[in-house]
């Protein structure tokens, strides 16, 4: 919304079926009309074909073609206004024409004959007024029309307008959601031998009793509750219960207190070992360019989305928007962001940068497993599935970089298409939007990680994203300011970011850990970002992307000055959070009352940075954190519900999206299991969210309706942080803590020459028992491999090697140490020390 002093102009009366009804009591009803404001979008209106969408200085603005013959030949409308019959209507809006136009506005049946209830002939000027017009309604009418007819005219010119209202009528229903029963769980499972946590809704101020019972109803342990107060992320007054000391596995579990019996839950060992998969299937689903196969996800099965076959105009040869560029370029495959068909790099890269990660954890994490398979296309062949998915993506984002280095922002339709829509049958135009810098440094970041984590399966990829990382760090360098303009969201996002220094920490370290090189050490080393408390309400998200630089320079193996400081800054930045889940009585990590879009993927990004504090410090007090701080997006909330598709009792299933829209068209699915909703989002900038949520507070701001994009889309970059932490919290099997192995290991590379390295190793017995074999296990950062080995007998798959013993040093005595080595080969650029061995199957301290 445009906020204007001064101008009221012309209460002109409406021609036609006026009727002389005070406007005072008429502008006091509800307002009808959905999104009149135009602050970040333009749906739900529409336009016909000869006419677009700008959102310009808080306007909705279009230029309207020169040659129309009838007022009706260039339309701008929005749909579904209910009128009752005899209520009093006060329609009023500001517009602005250049040149000065008369343009037409009706609020009409949307059916021929069109009847008009209010009909008017504004003459709009370059300035532009406010018009109001009264009407009284003659008919119950679910579904009006308002239009705003603009054709006729010979030359071209320019509309805009802005806070259309149409107030008076019935209010619109309240909307109440069922919240079930007052204990709140997590539907899903605790672990045995992990934290259970609880809260209940109450106005009691005292403790309350609480029993939790097994499936057949038999009390197995009880206690009292914690009061904690009023809640302000929801108002709501609750206590908090901890059942942790029950220990038993079972299903079907329930917890009661003050009379009220939670929804069911299980008490289970890898409780999450399918969420752990089920979270990264959902890239192969979203993939665009090639057509997703039934047999791998039935009922899943469609065309290739955007492969270069009508009546889709994309994605083999897309030219960019008028007068942005002269050519075309091939950007077919990777992923659709969310519930649109749009593809954006800023987000693309977070999201594929958080699953590499979540590989590369597999190699540095005392706890991590290695991830299974994915049911994909690739699976069976030599990669890890996790990484022939972010393959998928690192490949589209490699084909948006042009020749100099630059990367395009975005490409996506020309304007906003409807639901449903399977991406096959998607005709608009598609677009390449221009060049930016944070565009071209997340290209350089995602492909720096991609060269050393691809180098053991595929050397020529691993280099040709080398080349590509270096020359987009070169290219953001020489355009540093190149930002993605807030203004271009027709047809798709905007993903506009005003301040990239936190895009080139990012670059600049992943760069560095992969190439060791000065350059982008001395960069790290000197960006704000390095040594600044990043740690804000949310970690890190497509905007915010310090902390997965500083992350990895944490975690990755590096030999960066000061890295033990940055380790420690991670672990500040995880104390910070877990001091938040411990203050809030629902245990999420996300301190405020102000949810934010996509809340529920900062709520797990925070998690991310308690996971990893877990994985650096091996104290048991994050990895808990993290356990219960995953109980808020799985049922332990104000709407008593899980946010995750096919994951407890009450889950979303109803997300924003054109091709699992089930609740539109039943012939199609609901989102696969294990996607995750946007998340409660206070600034409800959707007109469903908008009609329904009106007041809402923080928690409750969240709708689970197809048409809540604002709350309940589905995104690539909220997936990502879901599927790291599944994948952590999967590896925790039961949630017995594993103490330290008795061992200690020193690896030291004595010397390097341009194609090897020669390493020895010491293998320090600092337990009590003598080890009677051994076998040692590391990983390499990227693609070195053993050459010849003496003391051992070497094995190596892709990056993981293992050293088991020689005959003749079985045995390892209390307190003493066996030294062996080996020639390493081809270590082209960073050759650090790994970080994490593990001896027979436990981690080293
Ligand atoms: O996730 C994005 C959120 O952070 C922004 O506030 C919002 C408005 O710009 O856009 C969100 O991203 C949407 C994108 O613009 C288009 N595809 C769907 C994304 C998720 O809603």
């Amino acid at each position: 919304m445009l906020r204007r002093i001064g101008i009221l102009a012309v209460a002109a009366l409406a021609t036609a079926c006026l009727t002389g009804a005070p406007p005072a009591t008429a502008d006091e009803g509800p307002e009808q009309v959905p999104n009149g404001t135009f602050d970040t979008t333009t749906d739900p209106w529409w336009h016909t074909e000869n006419l677009n969408f700008e959102l310009s200085d808080g306007r909705l603005c279009s230029d309207v073609p020169a040659g129309t013959t009838n007022p009706w030949d260039a339309i701008i409308g929005v749909n579904d206004i209910p009128l009752v019959k005899d209520e009093t209507y006060a329609f009023s809006f500001f517009a602005t024409a250049n040149p000065g136009k008369v343009a037409r506005a009706y609020v009409q049946l949307p059916v021929d004959p069109y009847t008009q209830y209010v009909s008017a002939a504004p003459e709009l000027s370059v300035s532009g007024n406010t018009y109001s017009y009264t009407f009284t309604s003659p008919v119950d009418l679910p579904n009006a029309q308002v239009v705003f007819q603009l054709g006729g005219s010979a030359t071209a010119w320019r509309f805009c307008m802005d806070n259309v209202s149409l107030k008076g009528g019935a209010p619109p229903e309240v909307y109440t959601p069922d919240t079930g029963p007052r204990v709140r769980v997590n539907q899903v499972a605790y672990l045995p031998k992990g934290p259970k946590n609880a809260t209940v809704v109450t106005d009691a101020t005292e403790a309350l009793p609480w029993q939790l019972k097994n499936s057949a109803g038999t009390v197995v342990a009880h206690g009292t509750t914690t009061p904690r107060g009023v809640d302000a992320s929801s108002t709501q007054n609750v206590h908090s219960i901890d059942f942790g000391a029950y220990t038993k596995a079972g299903t079907g579990y329930t917890l009661t207190a003050d009379g009220e019996t939670s929804r069911p839950f299980d008490i289970k060992p890898d409780a999450y070992a399918g969420l752990k998969l089920d979270a990264l299937k959902f890239y192969y689903t979203q993939r665009s360019g090639i057509a997703i196969d039934d047999a791998l996800r039935p009922g899943y099965g469609r065309p290739a989305g955007h492969a270069g076959v009508a009546p889709n105009q994309g994605d083999t040869n897309v030219p960019c928007q008028p007068g942005v560029c002269d050519y075309s370029l091939d950007v077919s495959g990777g992923w659709y962001d969310a519930g649109d068909h749009g593809k954006y790099v800023v987000n693309g890269g977070i999201s594929v940068a958080q699953l590499m990660s979540e590989f590369e954890r597999t190699k540095n994490a005392a706890t991590a497993k290695p991830i299974g398979s994915l049911n994909i296309p690739e699976s069976g062949d030599d990669v890890p599935d996790v990484l022939d998915e972010a393959r998928w993506e690192q490949e589209f984002l490699l084909k948006m970089q042009r020749s100099d280095g630059m990367v395009h922002h975005k490409i996506h339709d020309e304007n906003w298409t409807g639901l449903p829509l399977l991406p096959h049958l998607d005709s608009q135009k598609r677009e390449l939007h221009p060049v930016s810098t944070a565009a071209t440094l997340n290209l350089a970041a995602t492909a720096a990680q991609a060269a050393r984590i691809f180098a053991p399966y595929d050397a020529g990829f691993a280099a040709k994203n080398l080349a590509a990382a270096k020359k987009a760090w070169t290219a953001a360098k020489a355009h540093p300011d190149l930002l993605a303009s807030p203004s271009d969201g027709v047809g798709g996002g905007t993903y506009d970011d005003a301040n990239v220094s936190d895009e080139f920490y990012w670059a600049a370290a992943e760069l560095y850990i992969t190439t060791g090189d000065k350059e982008y050490k001395d960069f790290v080393l000197a960006s704000p970002h390095h040594t600044a408390d990043i740690w804000k309400t949310g970690a890190m998200d497509w905007g915010n992307v310090a902390a997965l630089g500083r992350l990895d320079l944490a975690t990755v193996p590096n030999a960066l000055p000061g890295r033990d400081e940055v380790r420690a800054s991670v672990v500040a930045g995880a104390d910070k959070y877990l001091a938040a889940l411990k203050a809030h009585p629902y245990g999420l990590p996300y301190a405020t009352t102000s949810y934010d879009w996509g809340s529920n993927s900062i709520v797990v990004n925070n998690l991310v940075v308690i996971a990893t504090a877990y994985d650096l410090t091996g104290d048991v007090k994050y990895r808990d954190g993290v356990l219960e701080g995953i109980d808020y997006i799985f049922g332990r909330n104000a709407l008593n519900q899980s946010y995750v598709t096919g994951y407890g009792e009450v889950a979303s299933k109803n997300q924003h999206t054109r091709w699992y829209a089930h609740s539109l068209d039943t012939s199609l699915p609901n989102p696969p299991r294990g996607t995750l909703a946007g998340g409660p989002n206070s600034a409800i900038q959707d007109p469903v969210a908008q009609a329904k949520l009106k007041g809402c507070v923080a928690q409750f701001c969240y709708i689970d309706d197809i048409g809540s994009w604002a709350t309940n889309e589905l995104t690539i970059n909220w997936n990502s942080p879901l599927s790291w932490i599944s994948a952590f919290v999967a590896d925790q099997g039961d949630g017995a803590v594993k103490a330290p192995g008795g061992c200690k290991v020193t690896y030291t590379t004595h010397g390097s020459w341009p194609t090897g390295f020669t390493t020895q190793i010491t293998l320090k017995n600092t337990g009590t028992k003598a080890i009677d074999g051994w076998s040692l296990k590391w990983s390499f950062l990227g693609g070195q491999k053993i050459d010849i080995g003496w003391n051992a007998k070497f094995s190596q798959q892709a990056a993981t090697v293992t050293a088991g013993n020689e005959s003749y040093n079985k045995t390892i005595r209390p307190g003493q140490s066996i030294t062996f080595g080996f020639n390493g080969q081809g270590a082209p650029g960073a050759n650090p020390a790994p970080d994490l061995f593990t001896l027979n199957g436990a981690a080293c301290a």
